[in-house]
């Protein structure tokens, strides 16, 4: 398990609940609450760490060898995936996840913090898409996790927050709830067992398009219960062996502790020009 994000935390000011540090050409908001901590990039507002004290390891999942580069998508944490998923656009999912955007609100509390992050429309941005628009993410942390994910926007976007989960072994890992309408991306399918019940001997690239409201990521040391709003397609991912291999910013055993369980809109626009306002909601909670 990466102690990457313990390292980050480390460098933060101690003695406060919110702090901000820079991680080469990153600017990161640091978050030691007394009943979690949690750390976002501002470049994305890509939630990149979350961990209740009561959890023995992160939540989130971050690559110890990701780039912390400008305009580079960091590997790990909760990439935006915004306004477009995978290459139906360039860059590949889209340009929110590479863009800084600006922390609007923050509002701590003794049970959580509540972060609101922006971005709008900039020259870079209506170099990929000639539209104005105005996203937002809205981060309420604490013991559970609740992502909120709001566009408007006059032109057809998609969504999807491209979730990496920290796991205990892939191999006995598996996510329950998916419902077993599916389109799979790869030649050679990982068939489950059961169907809506997703086991990993194999590289994973689905996307479901019936999944239940609630999804459950079962590690083999504790239950990931993952409940959506407003979600019509969950993807799940894992790059296996030789993926792992190919990719840079992963090291070739990085598939064993994590997957990606996507919580996104994608069969039908998330905005329009007919419908220019649309959000989805994530919470995530852990059994013990
Ligand atoms: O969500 C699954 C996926 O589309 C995979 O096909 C793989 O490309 C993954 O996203 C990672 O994409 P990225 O652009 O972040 O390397």
């Amino acid at each position: 398990m990466t102690s990457f994000s313990q390292a980050l935390l480390k460098l933060a000011d101690q003695n406060a609940i919110l702090s901000k540090i820079k991680q080469d050409d990153i600017l990161l908001l640091i978050i030691k609450h007394p009943l979690f901590d949690a750390v976002f990039s501002y470049q994305g507002a890509q939630l990149l760490h979350w961990q209740p004290k009561s959890s023995t390891s992160p939540v989130i999942w971050l690559s110890e060898k990701t780039a912390f580069k400008s305009k580079v998508a960091i590997r790990g944490g909760v990439p935006i995936c915004w306004p477009w998923f995978g290459n139906a656009g360039n860059p590949s999912h889209g340009f929110a996840r590479n863009e800084l955007w600006q922390l609007d609100e923050t509002v701590v509390t003794d049970k959580n913090v509540k972060c609101v992050f922006s971005l709008t429309k900039t020259e870079a941005t209506l170099a990929h898409f000639p539209h104005d628009f105005k996203i937002y993410l809205i981060a309420e942390l604490g013991e559970t996790c609740k992502l909120t994910f709001k566009a408007e926007c006059a032109a057809e976007s998609t969504i999807a927050l491209h979730s990496y989960f920290a796991v205990d072994d892939i191999e006995k890992t598996q996510v329950s709830g998916l419902g077993d309408r599916y389109y799979d991306k790869l030649a050679s399918e990982n068939i489950p067992a059961v169907s809506g019940v997703m086991t990993f001997v194999k590289e994973v690239d689905r996307i479901y398009q019936s999944p239940e409201t609630e999804q459950i990521i079962r590690d083999g040391n504790r239950r990931l219960v993952l409940t959506h709003k407003n979600v019509t397609d969950v993807v799940v991912w894992n790059p296996w062996i030789e993926k792992a291999k190919s990719v840079q910013d992963l090291t070739d055993d990085s598939y064993q502790q994590f997957v990606c369980v996507e919580s996104a809109k994608l069969q039908q626009p998330l905005t329009d020009k007919l419908n220019q306002t649309g959000q989805i909601e994530l919470t995530i909670h852990i059994d013990y």
